[in-house]
């Protein structure tokens, strides 16, 4: 371990951290972000727990009455990025928040948090909300009450994913009119989503807008329908994390029903995502009934929600060896034909998909997940703090002082590896 690198990991944290939350990059995105502030909390327990269940109350202060806990929490004021609080117009109980989620890696953080500290007023205090938020995604998100789904690209975090091309296409945004506000840096070009992907982002948004934000309506005129492999692989663990919550609180019948529905989702996802042909687990469009086929690291994360049988984690282990593991630097986030190892989600490796691979393969392969670990831990000790890294050759890309590296790196470091 490098000491002025953790030193450094936690003056970025401190940079970044405004009143109660973390931003999670002072250029690039000045709010509060959901799955951001959980992964933030997952690092930060290690040093400051306190300001760990801030970050996760203050994300749970914005959830909405329905249940869902939105993407972006406008906290504060800000020009530098769009679509900000004048493009959404949601404003809920005086907070201003977007009208999207994203993964409830939530429930994981505040496990961690609640294991770490043993702290039963947290507990208390987060334990409704947390089965407010799961309970929205089966009664609003899901078809059938197994599998859940998203219905626009920012939702997964991995916005512009190669397996959204395909759902995107069937799209016709017309010339909708916005002004970016990533484009700032030179670099953004080659390594931001294109304008192909912002229009899309920006019809889908306002479509939901017009709709009035109604589930209800939007499933039956989104164009855009995914059962994600990611969300669900977080969903699962969720579940099974709400679960443990539950039970540390003496709510044991609750406790069994969320792990009922862990066990639910799983076998639907173990029957319906997994494709043979490229052995691993996949995305699929509800919209046109069809598995979305590319070979995304998300397919691997499902060891993340315990998805996988004996036999598919056999060969999903391969597919990781021989796919994903011969890069340079690991893990790229996607490896099909549409590699691209600077653009954003379409190659670079990311901190947080390495700390979902790894907290997933320690119970299918330890030695692999310290691997990533130590790997994560090179990384940023030879190119810095950056948002994402081409696997081609380890260089930073994207922000630099990125909140969830700085804070997951703190987590790298807390792991001790099997001798
Ligand atoms: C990126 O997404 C936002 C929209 O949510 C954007 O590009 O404007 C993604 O990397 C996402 O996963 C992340 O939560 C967010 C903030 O770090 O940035």
């Amino acid at each position: 371990m490098n000491s002025s690198t953790r030193s450094k990991a936690l003056e970025i944290l401190e940079a970044n951290r405004r009143d109660g939350y973390t931003i999670p990059s002072s250029t690039l995105y000045p709010f509060q972000w959901n799955w951001d502030s959980a992964f933030i909390a997952a690092g930060l327990v290690h040093e400051d727990p306190e300001a760990a269940k801030s970050e996760i109350e203050s994300l749970l202060e914005a959830q909405w009455d329905t249940g869902m806990v939105p993407q972006i929490v406008f906290w504060g004021e800000s020009d530098r990025y769009f679509p900000g609080p004048s493009e959404w117009e949601i404003e809920v109980d005086g907070i201003e928040t977007s009208g999207i989620t994203q993964p409830p890696v939530v429930a994981t953080a505040a496990r961690d948090v609640y294991e770490h500290t043993g702290d039963k007023e947290f507990l208390e205090r987060v334990l409704d909300p947390l089965v407010k938020c799961l309970s929205w995604w089966v009664r609003e998100r899901s078809f059938d009450g197994s599998t859940v789904y998203i219905r626009h690209p920012w939702e997964c975090g991995m916005d512009d994913s190669p397996a959204w091309d395909r759902p995107l296409e069937a799209i016709d945004p017309g010339s909708p009119s916005y002004t970016r506000r990533d484009l700032q840096e030179s670099s953004a070009d080659e390594e931001r989503p294109t304008d192909w992907y912002y229009d899309r982002y920006v019809y889908l948004l306002r479509q939901a807008k017009r709709l009035d934000w109604n589930e209800r309506r939007l499933r039956e005129e989104c164009p855009f329908l995914v059962e994600d492999i990611l969300t669900n692989s977080i969903f699962v663990r969720a579940c099974d994390d709400v679960a443990a919550l539950l039970a540390a609180a003496g709510r044991n019948d609750e406790a069994n029903a969320w792990s009922d529905q862990a066990d639910e989702s799983r076998t639907a996802i173990r029957e319906r995502l997994w494709n043979d042909d490229l052995e691993t687990f996949v995305s699929y469009d509800r919209v046109r009934e069809e598995q979305l086929v590319e070979n995304s690291v998300a397919g691997i994360v499902t060891t993340f929600g315990a998805i996988p049988t004996d036999r598919q984690a056999d060969r999903l282990i391969e597919t990781f060896r021989t796919d994903f593991a011969g890069y340079e630097y690991v893990v790229p986030t996607y490896v099909g034909e549409k590699f691209d190892p600077k653009r954003y989600w379409r190659g670079p490796v990311w901190i947080n998909t390495n700390w979902l691979l790894a907290r997933g393969l320690d119970a299918y392969d330890r030695r692999v997940a310290d691997q990533i670990r130590s790997s994560t831990v090179e990384l940023i000790e030879q190119e810095g703090f950056r948002e994402y890294f081409d696997p081609t050759c380890g260089e930073g890309r994207g922000s630099e002082d990125f909140s969830w590296s700085a804070a997951l790196y703190l987590d790298a470091l807390a792991e001790e590896p099997l001798e």
